[in-house]
Order: structure tokens, then sequence, then C-alpha cells
């Protein structure tokens, strides 16, 4: 499957399909059996300085017609126990990228810098949750927040640094060029989008918090569309992420313009396996399309 390798950000995948940061993230061992399912790479849960439990259950609400909403709240164990979870996936020969979250820029050039030294391959900024006050979406939806966290980071690592967006917005080419401008080395896109659900029997919102982020097959066209819109605006690599179960989706993301692409919510129920059905699956369509490589593949979709 050599078709499938890739180099992006100069860092080389053997296939362009990573885990998403936030599913399988928990422990070094859930993030080596998405890489020994098959996984290109895998990007860590958003880790931030301190333990943080999240928000109380419900969390999570699963429908089959639209999908999966959550209002995790972020929970992680904070980057100092975290690092023995990523130093396991490492000692297994994983592909690591960290994900990080803070609320000010200095909090995330910190953490960033103590991800690099735990030798995570790339830095991934969460800018975009959709439902954690004083982080994610609250300053990544405006380009000159996001732009300063992105320049402390820049001057904090030498990793290539990704920021990740929020599709909560009306912009996301000023969003792309906002991160391209002060840095980043590629875009990740998108994250999950504000949504929320109701019980009618108890006619109360079903998550605790609310509101939260709404992802899985429904927002495949709202991901290729800002895939889309960023590539036209921006000349660094883009991370397609939003509504992948198969190979077709992939596709398609590279189609669009992404470099390579995450899956989170079909992780669930496909588990490992399903990294190496997708790769093998695009493997035999880049084959079918008479394309030799992933790159030849990526942005095609916008050649006349
Ligand atoms: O933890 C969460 O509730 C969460 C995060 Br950090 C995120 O980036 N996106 C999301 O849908 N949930």
């Amino acid at each position: 499957m050599d078709l499938l390798q890739t180099r992006v950000t100069g860092v080389d995948f053997r296939n362009p399909i990573l885990l998403a940061s936030g599913i399988w993230g928990e422990s070094g061992i859930s993030l080596t059996r998405a890489y020994e399912g098959g996984a290109g790479g895998v990007v860590t849960k958003s880790i931030g300085s301190e333990p943080r439990s999240g928000y109380p259950n419900p969390t999570i609400e699963k429908n089959g017609t639209w999908g999966l909403l959550n209002a995790m709240g972020l929970p992680n164990p904070g980057i100092e126990s975290y690092g023995e979870e990523v130093r396991y996936a490492l000692s297994r020969g994983v592909r690591v990228v960290g994900s990080v979250f803070g609320g000010t820029a200095e909090e995330f050039a910190r953490l960033s810098q103590a991800m690099e030294a735990l030798g995570v391959a790339a830095i991934e900024l969460n800018l975009s949750c959709p439902h954690a006050k004083g982080y994610g979406s609250e300053i990544g939806s405006d380009p000159e927040a996001l732009a300063e966290v992105v320049r402390a980071v820049k001057s904090a690592v030498r990793l290539p640094v990704w920021a990740k967006l929020t599709p909560n917005t009306a912009d996301p080419a000023s969003l792309g060029r906002a991160a391209e401008r002060a840095g980043a080395d590629a875009i990740s896109a998108i994250n999950t989008l504000r949504g929320m659900a109701i019980d009618p029997v108890t006619m109360r919102p079903i998550l605790s918090h609310v509101s939260g982020g709404l992802s899985g097959p429904a927002i495949k066209p709202i991901g290729l569309a800002f895939v889309w819109q960023v590539f036209e605006a921006v000349h660094i690599p883009i991370i397609g992420i939003g509504g992948i179960s198969r190979p077709e989706d992939v596709f398609e993301y590279l189609l669009a313009g992404a470099s390579l692409v995450e899956v989170g919510t079909a992780v669930m129920e496909g588990g490992g396996p399903l990294f190496g059905q997708l790769a093998r699956g695009v493997s035999d369509i880049l084959v079918t399309h008479g394309l030799k490589s992933v790159s030849e593949s990526v942005g095609a979709a916008h050649r006349r």
C-alpha cells in the first residue's frame, strides 16, 4: 500500500487516515489499538494544564437519524499524567499528534512545549470545541484571538502546528487565512457543530450541558464545503474531518483539498479494523482512477 504513503507538514504517514481527537484518545493502549487497526496516525484527546472531570452525565446522545451529540466538557487527566499514555503509544511505534487546549495563548504555548518534550510528531491546537466556556471556539472563532494563539505556539515549539478550526463561523476562509498568516503549518477542519436535543417525555434538554457538538455522517457535507472553501483561501495543507465512515468519504475529502483526514465518530462502531478497511478501500479507489499517490488526488475536484 505504498500508494497511500504521504508526507504532510514534514511528517511521514503510512496512509492519510488518522484517528480524530476525542475518540479513543484517553489511553496509550486505545491509541495503539487504532494504529494497529491500520490508522496512518493518531491524534490524542485534547489535553489541558490540569485534570478536568468534564460535565456531568448525560454527556452523549446518539440518534440513528442525525448522528451523535456530545458535551463531554474537555475531560482529561492534565498534561503531567497524560505523558505516560503518549510515551506508551510512542514506544509501540505509533505516529502520535498531540492535541492541546488552553484558555490563553501562553497556556497553549506551555502545553505545546510539554507535548513536544514527550516526542509527538505535530501539535493540533483545539481552537474549536463548541461548548466550553473560555476555551475552544470562544477563542477560535475570532481571527485575531486565533492568530495570537498560533503565533505564541509557533514561537514556543519547533514541531509543525495544526490549527483545528470551528465550523460555527460565517467565514471559514478568514479563519483559515488568519491561521496561515500567524504561521500555522496546517489547518484541521472541522470540529463538531453546536446542536441540542430535547426529550419529549421529560420535556427537558437531554445533555446536562444543554447544547453539545454534532458529529457523524450528517456533518460530512458541511466539512467538505469548509475544506473546499479553505483550500481556495490558503496555501498550507488541510486535514479534513467530519462524518467519514467509508473509503468514498475519505476520497471526497481528498478531492475537496484535504491532504489527510481524521475519523472519529465512526470508530465507535467500526473499531480499530475500520482504519484498515478505509485504507484498503482508498487504495482501490486511487488505482481505479489511475492515480499514483494520495497527493495526486488532493484538491483534484477544483481543477477543471
Ligand atoms: O470535550 C468535549 O466536549 C469536546 C471537545 Br474538547 C471538542 O473539541 N469537540 C467536541 O465536540 N467535544
